[in-house]
């Protein structure tokens, strides 16, 4: 449950090695830890910080929808991704407004920097909701979970819809030990914005439950993780609802995990508070298939987080 989480936080602050990271911020490290949560106990969204289920659920809407651009994002209102897609655009020769270099790490540093960023994310975020042609070019993140899950492009130059696959394979086999969904490929790794962080994922099933582990390379621990656990439990939970099963068991097996160094304070705040009780989730029973969910299909109840906890993201 969540003191697993809570526990391997305070282990990485007590046992973490300092490694210095791709985006120049730093953080405490340990490799290989296991977290697990009993999804019949209830829906894992963290209690000690709200973790917004909103953002959560639309991002797996758009992994399983196999879309790769941010524009269906920042139409719900989900901004998780921009700076990814971003960074694209800045460095691409179609841009001419002020320099935005290492603007991850300026951003927080320098005040008027800052401001000037703001202001072409705007411009960004704007033309990408209304200029399709833009959109096209650098809402883009390359070929990440969406593309991988549903469209994996085979040497024969056919794809490869691992999801449905997966789903067909519980429903037909249950019994398997293959039902696997891979998020890494390596040919395709220099084609992504960002190489995937929740790598693989395997489910299991037994007792008339469906069970998920996932086995995560890289692991934000107070930003990702908890965005993490919420959205690998929502699409057990969809897999289950649609093979007519309960969910069982998510195992969430991390390689590197870390705190970065800008979220020390932010950690031991939440270190600091007591966990309640797991929210429920209700999800619209009408709906069979896992591709036919939206957004209104889901309902979280009696979830009541301490507040939420503010942090940048490491880019
Ligand atoms: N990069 C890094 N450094 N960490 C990650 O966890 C991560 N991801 C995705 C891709 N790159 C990553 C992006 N996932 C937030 C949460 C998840 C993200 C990115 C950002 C975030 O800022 N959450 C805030 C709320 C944000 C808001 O309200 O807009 C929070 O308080 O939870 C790992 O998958």
């Amino acid at each position: 449950g969540e003191q697993g989480y809570l526990d391997l936080c305070q282990y990485i602050l007590k046992h973490g090695t300092k490694k210095t990271d791709r985006t120049n911020t730093g953080t405490y490290s340990v490799f290989g830890q296991q977290m697990r949560f009993n999804l019949s106990e209830g829906f894992p969204l963290l209690t000690t910080k709200k973790v917004p289920f909103r953002l959560v659920a639309s991002e797996l809407l758009w992994f399983i929808k196999g879309d790769t651009n941010i524009q269906y994002l920042l139409q719900h209102n989900n901004n998780i991704w921009n700076e990814w897609a971003f960074k694209r655009w800045v460095e691409s020769s179609d841009y001419d407004g002020p320099d935005m270099t290492d603007f991850g790490n300026r951003r927080q540093q320098d005040h008027e920097f800052n401001q000037l960023y703001q202001e072409q994310m705007n411009i960004f975020k704007d033309k990408i909701l209304n200029d399709q042609a833009f959109a096209a070019k650098f809402g883009d993140l390359g070929n990440v979970y969406g593309k991988q899950w549903r469209a994996w492009k085979t040497s024969q130059n056919e794809t490869i819809d691992q999801l449905k696959d997966v789903i067909q394979s519980i429903r037909h086999n249950p019994d398997s030990r293959r039902h696997i969904v891979s998020a890494w490929n390596p040919e395709d790794v220099p084609n992504m914005a960002l190489p995937p962080c929740h790598t693989l994922f395997q489910f299991y099933v037994a007792e008339g439950k469906l069970s998920c582990q996932l086995y995560q390379r890289s692991a934000d621990m107070f930003l990702g993780v908890p965005f993490n656990i919420a959205s690998y439990a929502l699409l057990t939970y969809l897999i289950a609802h649609e093979c007519g099963l309960e969910a069982g068991e998510f195992v969430h097996t991390l390689g590197d995990l870390h705190i970065y160094t800008n979220h020390l304070e932010q950690v031991k705040t939440q270190l600091g508070r007591h966990a309640g009780s797991f929210p429920k989730l209700k999800i619209n029973g009408e709906k069979a298939s896992v591709f036919d969910f939206e957004l209104s299909d889901f309902e979280i109840h009696d979830y009541n987080p301490h507040p939420s906890i503010k942090a940048p993201i490491a880019v």
